[in-house]
């Protein structure tokens, strides 16, 4: 299998390899190209209302009964709410984890059978100061400048406002060598100003956090981060989410919790691909 990513370690694309054509159903090539444009230069890119505010407002009524517990330290948020392990409590955001605009984008930037790396929704309380400023695949301990190991979304299901938390991207960051942001870097910081049903999408080489909420209400996200399929997700979801949960899911999700594998050898199950698993009761072996 050919290397898909065409994205190199500094953000710019890759000479001589093409975008492949999407076969995301209903996408335009064209809003990719442009979308990803944008990610190669900036790091990141606002798409406005991607799905409906109504959409969003059923999700909040669904999963604010699941959001009990303040954040346990500075990186979680100590006045910021947290529900993890989505898929195994409620399915309610599945279409934004596999919306297809999303997908075609990350079609073009990590490799084939990609993986959600961890879902959560986050909700962020009146008083929460802002979160310490982090890339995403800084966890994975591989030198920068280089090519991002994941990608991630940050969906709006309130409003984001410079004043409630929206989330802070500092530009061109996915391109820095292992530097962390200065003083002087802070002041071009970027918050993600964006109207409920909206995304931010961005590379994981990409510096950013939460805001301050200096509002007087909760500022509710859910964010998608997937990782090339040779990487650890986050959140272990072959523990997390039982395979009776795995069933109830689209046959994309099923692929990029675990169901799937990056052939020949990374991801099987007794030899062989773990999507079996959903469709029958496999025996383990006799002997
Ligand atoms: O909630 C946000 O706006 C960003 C959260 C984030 O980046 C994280 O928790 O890793």
């Amino acid at each position: 299998m050919g290397d898909r990513r065409y994205v190199d370690g500094e953000g710019r694309p890759r000479p001589g390899v093409a975008p492949s054509a999407s076969q995301r159903d209903g996408v335009e090539q064209a809003q990719v190209d442009a979308l990803l444009a944008e990610v190669v230069e900036r790091g990141y890119v606002i798409i406005p209302e991607l799905v409906e505010r109504e959409t969003m407002t059923a999700i909040k009524t669904a999963v604010r009964p699941l959001l009990q517990h303040d954040g346990r330290n500075e990186f979680e948020g100590r006045k910021t709410r947290r529900i993890y392990s989505v898929i195994e409590k409620t399915l309610i955001c599945n279409p934004l984890v596999e919306h297809p605009l999303v997908l075609a984008l990350l079609d073009r930037l990590l490799r084939r059978n990609y993986l959600l790396s961890q879902l959560q929704v986050i909700d962020i309380q009146p008083g929460e100061v802002e979160q310490p400023l982090h890339h995403d695949d800084g966890f994975y301990p591989l030198a920068r400048p280089r090519a991002a190991v994941s990608a991630a979304t940050i969906w709006a299901i309130d409003d984001f406002t410079a004043e409630n938390g929206a989330t802070l991207v500092l530009p061109q960051s996915h391109r820095w060598d292992g530097r962390t942001p200065t003083e002087a870097d802070r002041a071009e910081l970027v918050p993600a100003v964006m109207p409920a049903g909206s995304v931010v999408f961005f590379v994981g080489t990409l510096w950013h956090g939460a805001g301050a909420n200096r509002s007087a209400a909760t500022r509710m996200a859910a964010t998608a981060q997937y990782c090339e399929p040779w990487a650890r997700q986050q959140e272990n979801y072959s523990l997390a989410i039982s395979r009776d949960r795995a069933r109830l899911c689209s046959e994309t999700i099923q692929g990029m919790l675990g169901y799937s594998m990056l052939f020949p050898f990374i991801g099987f199950v007794d030899g062989r691909d773990p999507r079996r698993l959903l469709a029958t009761e496999v025996q383990p072996p006799t002997d």
